[in-house]
């Protein structure tokens, strides 16, 4: 990949619950199109892009809540967005509910995957920081029961060469956590990129409804730039299922400046020219972290 590139974020409009798998991939396939036609060789998907975001009900019967997982990547649904992308020559950042056994355990992952541009799978990682709460709460207008549904994940945050560059991946909450995009920037990211669902409507703390799209700028353009790095985020937005989601999905250069910002509440490719090298007017000066650093000083972080 040359240093130079056109990179995307496809956000997502509303999924509903019944939506079948196919259909949801055509709208993905349909939004690679349009990225690959502006000279994009990556694109990043939303968080769960196969599904409507079903942390929000509380289902208690386990074939109704496996139906949202994926056992296998690709599968026979989700083959054709990898047959397309290695046809376009596109790179994507995939999330989605994984559902593996391990030793033969059942174990449930908010996942998300790293493709290059030949259809192949480079990297996962499963989503650390799950907000929300284990059980029903009656208060709340919706649940939001990433808790009870997935497991922390146990990948770490790892940062992949794809296609010759440094990537890294976050999911949602993830991005508001500054030790996510240190350990990725102190791993040489050059590109971060992740997907979200992220309610405008938080029960708890209503107060703060009208931050939302602060606090997710706030945190995409504080991490891109304290690690000097691009970053992206891909949201599902609108009205999905009765419950509102953010829009503002982003590009982000390693400044801080937002390079790309989408516009709507549908489904909707926004897309920038990035120079993977301007990663350097950071590292090597601001953010230059061999000279700077002081870790002697920052042991309270990674204690329990
Ligand atoms: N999907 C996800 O991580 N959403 C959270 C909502 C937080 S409120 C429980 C987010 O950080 O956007």
């Amino acid at each position: 990949m040359a240093r130079k590139m056109t990179i995307a974020v496809a956000q997502q409009g509303p999924i509903a619950r019944a939506d079948s798998r196919t259909a949801v991939v055509k709208r993905l396939v349909a939004m690679l199109e349009e990225a690959a036609g502006r000279g994009a060789t990556f694109v990043c998907f939303p968080e769960l892009a196969l599904t409507t975001f079903f942390p929000r009900w509380y289902i208690t019967d386990e074939a109704e809540l496996d139906a949202f997982y994926e056992t296998e990547m690709p599968g026979p649904e989700t083959r054709p967005l990898f047959e397309k992308a290695s046809e376009l020559g596109i790179g994507f950042n995939l999330g989605y509910a994984e559902l593996v056994f391990e030793s033969g355990v059942k174990r449930r992952f908010n996942t998300s995957i790293l493709v290059d541009t030949t259809g192949t799978i480079i990297g996962k990682y499963r989503k650390v920081h799950l907000p929300g709460h284990k059980d029903y709460e009656d208060y709340r207008p919706f649940q939001h029961l990433e808790k009870r549904y997935f497991e922390p994940g146990d990948l770490g945050f790892p940062v992949y060469r794809v296609d010759g560059a440094a990537m890294g991946m976050f999911i949602c909450n993830d991005r508001r956590w500054p030790e996510t995009w240190r350990v990725m920037g102190l791993k040489g990211a050059e590109l971060i990129s992740g997907g979200y669902n992220t309610p405008t409507h938080n029960p708890p703390v209503p107060q703060h409804d009208h931050l939302t799209s602060f606090h997710h700028l706030l945190s995409m353009q504080a991490g891109a730039y304290q690690n000097g790095a691009y970053a992206a985020a891909a949201g599902k937005v609108g009205v999905e299922e009765g419950c509102m989601l953010l829009g503002h999905s982003c590009i982000v250069a390693p400044t801080g400046e937002i390079a790309a910002l989408s516009t709507t509440l549908e489904d909707e490719v926004i897309s920038a020219p990035i120079d993977l090298d301007r990663c350097r007017e950071l590292r090597e000066h601001m953010f230059n972290f061999k000279l700077h650093r002081q870790p002697q000083h920052y042991g309270l972080i990674a204690e329990l």
